[in-house]
């Protein structure tokens, strides 16, 4: 008899315990986006990732490539994505009949079902140092966008790329911000095609590769957008209190240095890594716990710049998983939210408790075994605790 009133005891509570945790999900309406990588092994299926992403309320995803599982997955869901075409396609995409099939192939087939409302031609092409790269970039995002044309989808989906932070050569103070001279021969033309299709700029900027060249220059408290008396921009007397939004307006002024003030830039990429070679300084979760805490409640407040207090900052986090097979140092396999098995690497009040997630990752996806495990615990803790 005790035996038995424990066990219903301890149902209960895990039932309200799972109860608790789902509402935990519900709290946060959230602007932002994420970038959902896989360059890893162990990664749960696309349709799992479907009710991690429901229960974040996330309903933004940005893709590397144009993942067909991953667009069947999300169909008929309210998450937009941006998909990509990754560097080694630029040189095929010159050509307009085999940018028109690839998106016959890879856009069109998905599109009644699943909301995808960019493409990203390339990846940090300006960082590869290969001239032929940089050369197709331009025509290959105009034969995708001619594509588009053709198919009537181009006031449906833009046509973009994502930068490297480093195409600037200055970015500080953020008014003075200018490109790499070295790419003002190509930059100048991407810009005429951002203003006249009305495309934004991206660009991937990490305030952590700041701090961490430079630890002891760097105060931490403002790459981690934490309270700091911030730092004022002589030219303009704005008070910038983070870094990241120093560098959107540093990306701003180099844009209107050639001449534009029509092309809004958004952060494709932005994050911390939660650990990292004993070199990387500032790789943990506590710092990464801080960085996009604190970042997910400014996109919230829908703050702008200093220098566009209206426009509010639109950013993708990098990234959804740790990506176990990323080459590079150990940071770059540790960007991640959550584990692969569903489970947050840290605690930002996304409540990362996903009662789906877990069962989803365990052996089978068998939700009655994990539960029973779960139950078995605690009634073996019980029993345990009643010797
Ligand atoms: C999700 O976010 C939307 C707005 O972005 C909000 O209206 C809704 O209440 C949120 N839902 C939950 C479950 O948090
Ligand atoms: C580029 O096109 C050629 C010829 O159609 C094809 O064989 C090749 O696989 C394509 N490259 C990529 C990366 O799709
Ligand atoms: C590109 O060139 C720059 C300067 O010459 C160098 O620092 C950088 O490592 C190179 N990048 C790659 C990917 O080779
Ligand atoms: C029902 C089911 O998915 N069964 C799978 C459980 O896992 C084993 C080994 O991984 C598979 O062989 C079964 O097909």
């Amino acid at each position: 008899m005790a035996n038995n009133r424990g066990r219903s005891f301890f149902l209960t509570l895990l039932f309200h315990l799972l109860t608790i945790s789902a509402s935990f999900v519900q709290i946060s309406s959230l602007g932002f986006g994420i970038n959902y990588g896989q360059i890893a092994n162990n990664l749960p299926s696309p349709s799992r990732v479907v009710l991690l992403i429901k229960s974040m309320n996330v309903t933004r995803i940005k893709l590397y490539d144009a993942d067909p599982n991953v667009l069947l997955a999300f169909s008929n869901s309210n998450v937009q994505f941006v998909v990509g075409l990754g560097n080694e396609y630029l040189a095929n995409m010159t050509d307009p009949s085999k940018a028109q099939s690839w998106i016959q192939q890879h856009l069109q087939p998905y599109l009644s079902q699943t909301k995808i409302t960019c493409i990203t031609v390339g990846n940090e092409v300006f960082n590869t140092n290969d001239t032929q790269l940089i050369m197709n970039l331009l025509p290959a995002m105009q034969s995708v966008h001619g594509a588009l044309v053709n198919l009537g989808l181009d006031q449906q989906v833009t046509v973009t790329t994502a930068h490297s932070f480093n195409i600037l050569s200055n970015s500080y103070p953020p008014s003075s911000g200018s490109f790499r001279q070295d790419l003002l021969q190509y930059i100048q033309p991407l810009l005429a095609f951002h203003s006249q299709f009305n495309s934004p700029f991206l660009i991937n900027a990490y305030p952590f590769f700041a701090y961490k060249d430079n630890p002891s220059e760097v105060s931490l408290s403002y790459v981690l957008f934490e309270p700091n008396p911030g730092s004022i921009d002589p030219n303009t007397n704005l008070n910038y209190d983070n870094m990241l939004y120093a560098q959107i307006d540093a990306v701003y002024a180099a844009i209107k240095m050639l001449g534009h003030t029509d092309i809004e830039v958004r952060i494709s990429e932005t994050g911390w890594p939660s650990k990292g070679d004993t070199n990387e300084i500032g790789a943990s979760p506590e710092n990464a716990a801080t960085y996009n805490g604190n970042l997910l409640k400014r996109i919230e407040q829908k703050q702008g710049t200093p220098a566009n207090p209206s426009v509010p900052i639109d950013i993708y986090v990098f990234a959804l998983f740790n990506e176990n097979l990323k080459p590079g140092p150990a940071s770059e396999r540790n960007y991640g939210l959550y584990y692969p098995d569903g489970t947050p690497v840290y605690n930002i009040g996304l409540q990362g408790f996903l009662p789906e997630m877990v069962i989803a990752s365990s052996s089978n996806g068998s939700a009655v075994n994990f539960l029973a495990c779960i139950i078995t615990c605690f009634i073996s803790a019980w029993e345990l605790l009643r010797l």
